[in-house]
């Protein structure tokens, strides 16, 4: 089924969209200051477990139906969608969940902990005919459109190679202390941002190489990570990121961006100044978030990024479209995520057909491209 296939929300037209926040958490609370501010979807019901949360986030946005069962909200309520914010153990079941009740669905990144059960849910949403988009929102941070928009319009020229960092000694375990806990960490929650920046600006890949290190002894992953992709047109880029980075100037939640291109180049550097340097001159702009009046520092540009993804799902709710970053692209998304855990364990470069083609057994059988 294509994208304008999709089930049309219940009632059609320029009307309010209902929707369901479920998770409560820490991050939450910026899809919910962000709702406010999407014109045309409104967030008429909560659930978390957890129910204290739950009341908190009720009492703070007065919002006044809240359920602590996924399963009881969806019966009860009459909702166009659902956006899911929980963590990513408790996504397929939400999202098949949703599917079954032919809701359509956001989904919170990481998506899904392995790809069989991204496709999983891919496949659900697709068979009941409603839409998914994964809130992948670092590639819709305003500096990050800005650079993605001047590389369409040729800028520089044909790019031919790019570097897409992010490094930083931030303290992110104090907001996300399950971070700590996880045996894989930065590639699978911060770097699956970073190599969805690559894809977003280069295209997709063919093949990587990659090497991640734990320098920080107090948590259980990785906290350093170092990619080499092979773009399918060409280009070659670096996806580096780290939390064992201490700068004089730290630039947490920021990504730098480096583009060659064969008439000149691009960078996105620190504070959101955007660079473009030409035979014609050199010209650098301001590429910050506009001002909310709910952001918080360091975050305005994650918080910015978040209203515009959550415009950009009504937009294509009421068009009848894939959002860009739907379930079905996200999945090429996780399958770099995938690749990269692959290439650091066996120390080899690995073709995104193996990853893709052998997700069940991922990481034990496939291609070695040496
Ligand atoms: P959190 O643990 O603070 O909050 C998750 C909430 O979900 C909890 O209150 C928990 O009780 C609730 N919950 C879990 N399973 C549930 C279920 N089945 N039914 C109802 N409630 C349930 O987590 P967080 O830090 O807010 O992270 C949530 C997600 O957001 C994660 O996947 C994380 O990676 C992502 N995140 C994204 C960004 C971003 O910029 N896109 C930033 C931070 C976190
Ligand atoms: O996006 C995230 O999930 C967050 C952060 C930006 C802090 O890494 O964990």
């Amino acid at each position: 089924m294509s994208a304008s296939d999709m089930q049309q929300p219940r009632r059609s037209g320029q009307r309010t969209f209902d929707g369901a926040l479920i998770g409560c958490g820490f991050f939450a609370r910026n899809h919910l200051h962000a709702w406010r501010e999407v014109e045309g979807a409104r967030i008429v019901a909560l659930c978390d477990a957890d129910e204290a949360r739950l009341r908190a986030a009720g009492r703070e946005f007065g919002i006044e139906r809240l359920y602590t069962d996924a399963a009881t909200m969806l019966q009860a309520e009459r909702l166009d969608f659902v956006d899911i914010a929980t963590t990513a153990a408790s996504h397929r079941a939400l999202v098949e969940m949703a599917a079954s009740a032919r809701v359509a669905a956001i989904c919170q990144k990481p998506f899904a902990p392995t790809l069989d059960d991204a496709r999983a849910m891919v496949d659900a949403c697709r068979e009941a005919g409603v839409s998914l988009m994964v809130h992948e929102n670092f590639r819709w941070q305003s500096a990050l459109q800005a650079a993605g928009a001047a590389l369409r319009e040729g800028a520089i020229g044909k790019p031919f190679w790019g570097r897409v960092s992010f490094r930083s000694a931030f303290d992110v375990f104090s907001g996300q202390p399950y971070l700590a806990q996880n045996e894989r960490f930065i590639v699978e929650d911060l770097g699956i941002h970073v190599l969805d920046i690559a894809r977003f600006l280069f295209g997709d890949v063919s093949r990587l190489s990659a090497n991640i290190a734990r320098v920080n002894p107090a948590i259980r992953g990785e906290d350093v990570a170092t990619i080499l992709l092979s773009h399918e047109n060409g280009v070659s880029s670096v996806v580096d990121c780290s939390y064992a980075t201490r700068l004089p100037h730290e630039l947490f939640p920021q990504t730098l961006v480096e583009v060659d291109g064969s008439e000149g180049t691009l960078r996105l550097l620190a504070d959101y100044r955007l660079q473009i340097h030409t035979a014609a001159g050199t010209e650098t702009r301001d590429a910050a978030p506009p001002a909310l009046t709910w952001a918080s520092s360091p975050w305005e540009a994650i918080q910015h990024s978040v209203l515009d993804i959550q415009k950009h799902w009504v937009d294509c709710l009421r068009r009848g479209v894939e959002p860009a970053t739907s379930g079905r692209d996200n999945l090429r998304t996780l399958a770099l995520v995938e690749a990269t855990y692959l290439s650091a364990r066996e120390g080899r470069s690995v073709h995104m057909s193996e990853v893709e083609r052998n997700a069940a057994t991922l990481g034990e059988r496939g291609t070695v491209a040496r």
